[in-house]
């Protein structure tokens, strides 16, 4: 740019039509313009309006007064010696230079402690890009207080922009939609330069906790030499961040928080934040398990472990609770959320002030796990929010060998917050009262806006991924760097002493004392045994293991129940016009209920919900469409058809009933499957059920299923009762619409882990979900659900099976007596092919060929099987499926039907397969193919001859 003539050019082209535009848009409509812009060309019009000989000061040439001379009426000297033009563009170009500050200042911070990166000149945030030259540094401008100064020079505005936006702190938030919150940010950081001066006290204590986690490291480095601890050293402020923010938290109403973190630092945290005692974390070094043996479980490594503690901060008592979490990155963020929320509800937490979800990241981590973007999709919904997630990331600028401009698109990790309009600080984290200082703003406007906000630490890893690793292969320049750099405590105690706040000797003295405790935490951890497993305390108290076979739990339900169950889900509130194919189905479940049979899935669905919510029971269910229902069966939500008004029929059964959510969620599996399953593990007395769209695409959330719902418990020692209600049979629809992937789950089955069931009655179905809440111990349960079942004449239910003595049955056995008591084969099967079984049979007159269905395949019914083909010991078996014999159950049931039979002792001595054959993909794309396959596999079953065989009989 030629600073030669700098007012033509920065009055000519987009600068010039810009101001332009904005001003005429003002003068349409002062509320259309940013609200700094409307009081600074308010400020200028009433200028002009003063003046009574002179024209609107926009005017090309117009001399009227000059605002500095309007600032200070007192001192106007001659009206025509005050260019008002010049004065204008003054203001105009210092107002857009400290915008341009404001939104790119951080370019220019001094982020990186090792300094590694070069600074790129920025030309907005030169003066000289908007005409100024260093003659106009000390001429006073009128700025209209945009920075808290009605006047101001060139060089101050300089100063103020550049100590805020530039220094140790870059701060992102001119993104920000909401006015409110934007000039919040711009007010707490702008007046005091972005920087709080603590007091010796302050800063004592600031020492205190880097010397701690230090010490932590070094000492673990010196006694257990290369073992895996994945430490924090170089990123030691994260603790004193910590520490701020459940004080600043604790003063703003923070009584809670729950806390995810990956590897990195997650020891030194579970120590110095957590109060996990040293000399535990000393006993897992030493190889010994962190639980009692006698509470059962697996374990996990030390580094995956949760825990929970109460601190006190000025008097305020924060539970904080550390959720444990598997190696997969991210993974645990909508975990942690989903746990917040149950917690906010229990507490009756609305405004969502008490209880706060902190996430801490690695860097590498944020920015390439979908499931970051997933959870941070939750902010703003009504079903899922917590009035903001604080996250922080310990960017330590690599992620594991590899660099971040081979890791991410973007200059720093955390551009994905954005999306949800967070605000962003990256701060230098060698800077340790600057990071405290930022997790104190972070913090109040958490508890101000209850959005998510970022808090990017930017620090170093000094040590390789982990402590065993050579990093210097990889990163040899950094890692030079790293090996001369001083320790942030150390930098620290060098600027304390430097201002007198402490001595050499006493900063020493902290180091020595904290040593002292270090050393005598270790002596006691060679002879540590835990002593209890923690996990049946607070909202789990009076829970157990899970024991025992027989495990029915009381679901049956009164006749009063279900009536007034009924009659609130079928009655549609006066004044509400629904849509007349809905009225015939609140119609149908009236007639049904009424009649005492015919009561289809759906409606014993609504049925189990209303009676635990009578029982004073929480009933969550959450996915994609699950109010309406994807296959439009469910209606737990009625819609005015004239004003779009919900309603939700379940909310008002009685005045003291529990709590009924039904949510329609955001599109995506892994992070609602994560949220509810971390709802289910802080709430014990509420059904939480997560509907797929359709079975398969459970599969996006496969890491969810592996890492905590099935292996939780064993891991952990944590329960979950989570539901997974999952779409699942062949009927013609194609390869994506067919498998909810059941040998999947079966697999993972083991050690009593969960419950996999194929419901063929909706009075089963009633029951299974009841018997989730009836029992004194939670098991994570897995349905396929029925798609053509849910309208089908032959699956529906009478009033009497939801009735006293009744029952879950894990085998339903054959219902004609007759034909059971004559049976030449017994088919056994699951789900779906049942009803078709039972209408080929009907249809070909069969009579001496009985269908048992398997109601439920985990835990398997091994007695009740046992006794059932007792009753025909020499009848022959066969497994009959419609999935492809490398799918559905048949392998998991294979071995285990064989081993009832060999118990029973017939003549026959295995079970004979009856499906389809191997395939690559679930189902066939053509219907024709499918209703062939269908019918060869039902006729091969019930021995009836057919053209088309499918599969042979082994
Ligand atoms: C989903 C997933 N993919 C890969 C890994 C293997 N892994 C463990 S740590 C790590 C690097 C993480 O880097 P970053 O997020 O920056 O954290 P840091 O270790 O640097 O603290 C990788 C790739 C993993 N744990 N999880």
């Amino acid at each position: 740019m030629d600073s030669e003539q700098p007012d033509q050019d920065f009055l000519s082209g987009a600068n010039a039509v810009f101001i332009a535009e904005l001003q005429q848009r003002w003068r349409e409509n002062p509320n259309s313009v940013d609200g700094q812009w409307a009081t600074w060309f308010a400020s200028l019009e009433k200028l002009g309006e003063d003046r009574s000989d002179g024209p609107s000061w926009m005017h090309d040439g117009n001399r009227i007064i000059g605002v500095e001379d309007a600032l200070n009426k007192n001192a106007i000297p001659s009206i025509t010696d005050i260019d008002i033009r010049s004065a204008t563009l003054d203001s105009i170009r210092a107002i857009m230079l400290i915008r341009a500050y404001r939104i790119r200042g951080h370019l220019q911070a001094h982020l990186d402690p090792l300094n590694l990166g070069e600074k790129t000149y920025h030309p907005e945030l030169d003066p000289a890009t908007y005409g100024f030259t260093d003659a106009d540094m000390d001429r006073p401008i009128f700025i209209n207080y945009v920075l808290g100064l009605e006047v101001a020079t060139l060089r101050e505005i300089l100063s103020v922009v550049r100590d805020t936006y530039c220094g140790t702190i870059g701060v992102e938030f001119m993104h920000i939609q909401d006015p409110d919150q934007k000039a919040w940010i711009q007010e707490r950081i702008e007046g005091i330069r972005n920087h709080t001066e603590f007091t010796s006290r302050g800063k004592k204590a600031i020492y205190e906790r880097l010397v701690s986690a230090e010490n932590f490291e070094q000492f673990l480095h010196k006694k257990y030499v290369g073992t895996k601890r994945f430490g924090l050293d170089g990123g030691e402020a994260v603790i004193p961040a910590l520490e701020q923010i459940l004080k600043r938290g604790s003063q703003l109403g923070l009584r809670e928080v729950v806390v995810g973190m990956a590897h990195r630092g997650r020891l030194n945290v579970l120590h110095n934040v957590l109060s996990k005692p040293f000399r535990a974390i000393i006993s897992e070094f030493l190889g010994n398990p962190a639980n009692p043996e006698e509470a059962g479980g697996s374990g996990d490594v030390k580094y995956h472990m949760g825990n929970s503690a109460d601190r006190e901060f000025d008097g305020n008592e924060v539970h904080l609770t550390l959720n444990a979490n598997p190696s997969h990155l991210e993974v645990v963020n909508p975990v942690v959320i989903g746990r917040t929320r149950a917690k906010q509800n229990q507490r009756g937490d609305e405004i969502r002030k008490e209880v706060l979800s902190l996430i801490i990241h690695g860097d590498a981590a944020f920015a390439g796990q979908g499931i970051v973007a997933e959870t941070f999709a939750f902010s703003a919904l009504r079903g899922y929010r917590t009035g903001g997630t604080l996250h922080m990331i310990i960017n330590n600028q690599i992620g594991f060998t590899t660099d971040p401009s081979f890791s991410r698109s973007s200059p720093y990790p955390t551009d994905v917050a954005k999306m949800v309009m967070s605000p962003i600080f990256h701060v230098n984290c060698d800077d340790v009262e600057s990071v405290v200082h930022v997790c104190r703003i972070a913090t109040e406007f958490r508890q101000q806006f209850q959005t998510d906000v970022v808090v990017d630490l930017i620090c170093y890893r000094r040590f390789g991924h982990n402590e065993g690793d050579e990093p210097s292969f990889t990163q040899p320049i950094m890692y030079d760097t790293i090996r001369s750099h001083k320790t942030v405590r150390q930098l620290y105690a060098e600027q304390l002493i430097g201002e007198g706040i402490m001595t050499e000797d006493e900063a020493r003295a902290v180091i020595e004392e904290n040593l002292t405790y270090l050393n005598q935490e270790f002596e006691a951890g060679t002879s540590y045994r835990p002593n209890k497993a923690d996990w049946l305390e607070g909202q789990w108290s009076g829970f157990r293991a899970a024991h025992g076979e027989d495990r029915r739990g009381t679901t049956a339900v009164d006749r009063e129940a279900i009536d007034k169950v009924a009659k609130l889900m079928t009655t549609v509130p006066e004044g509400l016009k629904i849509h007349p194919k809905l009225q015939r189905v609140i119609d149908g479940r009236r007639n049904a209920i009424e009649k005492g049979e015919g009561i289809d899935w759906a409606c014993a669905e609504q049925l189990a919900f209303g009676t635990l919510l009578l029982e004073g029971q929480g009933v969550r269910l959450s996915g994609q469409d699950s109010c309406r229902g994807t296959f439009s069966q469910r209606h737990a939500v009625f819609v005015d058809q004239d004003s779009g008004d919900r309603y939700t029929p379940l909310h008002h059964i009685s005045p003291d009933q529990a709590h009924f959510e039904v949510i329609d969620s955001p599109l995506s599996e892994a992070s609602v499957l994560g949220f509810e399953y971390g709802f289910s593990q802080a709430e014990p007395n509420a059904l939480v059920l997560w509907e797929a769209q359709f079975g398969d695409f459970a599969n996006g959330a496969q890491v969810i299923v592996d890492q905590f719902i099935s292996s939780g418990e064993a891991k952990w020692l944590r329960m979950s009762g989570l539901v997974m209600l999952l779409p699942h049979g062949h009927e013609g629809q194609g390869p994506e619409h067919s498998s909810a992937r059941l040998e999947r789950y079966l697999q993972l089955c083991a050690e009593d882990n969960m419950q996999v069931v194929n419901c063929t009655t909706p009075a089963n179905y009633f029951h299974v979900l009841r018997r989730q809440l009836k029992r004194d111990f939670r098991k994570p349960l897995i349905v396929m659900t029925p798609k053509s079942l849910l309208r089908h004449r032959l699956c529906v239910s009478k009033t009497e099976d939801f009735l006293e003595g009744t029952s879950f049955h894990r085998i339903i056995e054959e219902t004609s007596p007759k034909i059971a008591k004559k049976a030449r084969r017994i088919v056994l099967c699951s789900g779906k092919v049942y009803y078709d079984l039972l209408e080929a049979r009907e249809k070909a007159g069969i009579d001496d060929i009985s269908l048992m269905r398997m109601e439920q395949i985990y835990p398997f019914p091994h007695r009740t099987l046992k006794t059932l083909l007792q009753e025909r010991p020499d009848a022959e078996v066969i497994w009959c499926q419609e999935e492809p014999r490398n799918m559905g159950a048949w392998f998991f049931v294979e071995s285990r039907i064989e081993a009832v039979m060999a118990e029973v002792g017939g003549t026959h001595t295995r079970p004979k397969y009856v499906g389809r054959t191997e395939a690559a993909s679930p189902a066939s794309g053509s219907l024709s193919r499918h209703l062939k396959e269908q019918e060869a596999l039902v006729h091969e079953a019930l021995d009836i001859s057919s053209s088309a065989k499918n599969s042979a009989a082994e």
